[in-house]
């Protein structure tokens, strides 16, 4: 008899930043709380994310093939496989290397492509890895760049007043060329009383789906691990991704509501210590749209 994982594992590819709430300090304790087990595979050590000055970075480049060898020998299994940021551009075909080996065995495998947000790319993040990361994302099932990274994939100049007709034949595209779920975060809504958007589009059904979200005038690092995270681990419970979609923006919005209220550094991302047992809670409105 072959005794089932009383949980589901997912191998987790992203740095860890030791202050603020970015990569692997929000990605374990989100995923831990919705009952997901994490293996973190580090790519990077970093004193802090990348919006502080004068952070210390250590690549972690040339120890990822060891700790791969190790779990190979371990005969381990992966519900899921989730990379995000990561140290340096040899690291993508490294990742690519663990789709090969551990993918065919997998639920289904999500890419964040973090390489910048509101325009710009993140300081770390060499052309290269942008290059290359255009290629990485073909392998995914699930993709989750923010509105940046969307233009960076498309090879298309930034604008953030970009009307949803382009947003949506980006997104297309970038879904024939893979990834059968395309989620857009941060997007401009031009309607009126609206301020941002998530968008999805699922190639399976040809449907594309909205999940409006009230602005806040803040800007925390960190927010777009936290909502690919909950993403992840609400798919992993057997949501259905316009649900999971919800639970996502749901948890951020009240994580930047609960933050903003107080005196607190932006950079120290949401107080995600506050609302963890939210993850748990029965959803309490459910709010996405068809378009
Ligand atoms: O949240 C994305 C992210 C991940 N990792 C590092 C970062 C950032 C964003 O600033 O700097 C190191």
């Amino acid at each position: 008899m072959k005794v089932q994982s009383p949980v589901k594992q997912i191998m987790a590819i992203h740095d860890i930043s030791g202050y603020g709430r970015t990569s692997l300090s929000v990605v374990i304790p989100i995923l831990s709380t919705m009952g997901i087990k994490v293996c973190s595979l580090p790519t990077a050590l970093l004193s802090s994310h990348s919006q502080y000055n004068g952070y210390y970075f250590v690549d972690l480049t040339d120890h990822l093939m060891s700790i791969l060898a190790h779990w190979k020998k371990l005969d381990s299994r992966f519900n899921v496989i989730y990379s995000g940021f990561l140290g340096s551009h040899k690291q993508i075909s490294i990742v690519e290397e663990i789709i090969k080996t551990f993918g065919a065995k997998c639920d289904f495998i999500v890419i964040d492509p973090v390489l910048g947000d509101n325009g710009k790319i993140y300081k770390s993040i060499s052309k290269q890895i942008v290059v290359e990361m255009k290629s990485l994302v073909k392998k995914a099932d699930i993709i989750t760049p923010n509105l940046t990274e969307l233009f960076l994939l498309s090879g298309k100049e930034y604008n953030c007043k970009a009307d949803e007709e382009k947003i949506r034949a980006m997104m297309l595209e970038l879904s024939e060329s893979g990834p059968e779920i395309v989620v857009v975060t941060s997007v401009p809504d031009n309607n009126p009383g609206r301020n941002f958007s998530v968008l999805a589009y699922n190639r399976n059904g040809q449907r594309f789906w909205k999940v409006p979200i009230d602005y806040i005038p803040a800007d925390f690092p960190g927010t777009g691990d936290c909502f690919t995270s909950v993403l992840t681990g609400a798919l992993m419970q057997g949501d259905s991704l316009p649900i999971a979609l919800d639970r996502a923006v749901n948890f951020i919005s009240y994580g930047v509501r609960a933050t903003f209220g107080y005196k607190h550094d932006q950079n120290e991302g949401i107080l995600l210590e506050k609302i963890l047992d939210r993850l748990n809670y029965p959803m309490p409105i459910s709010s996405y749209e068809i378009f």
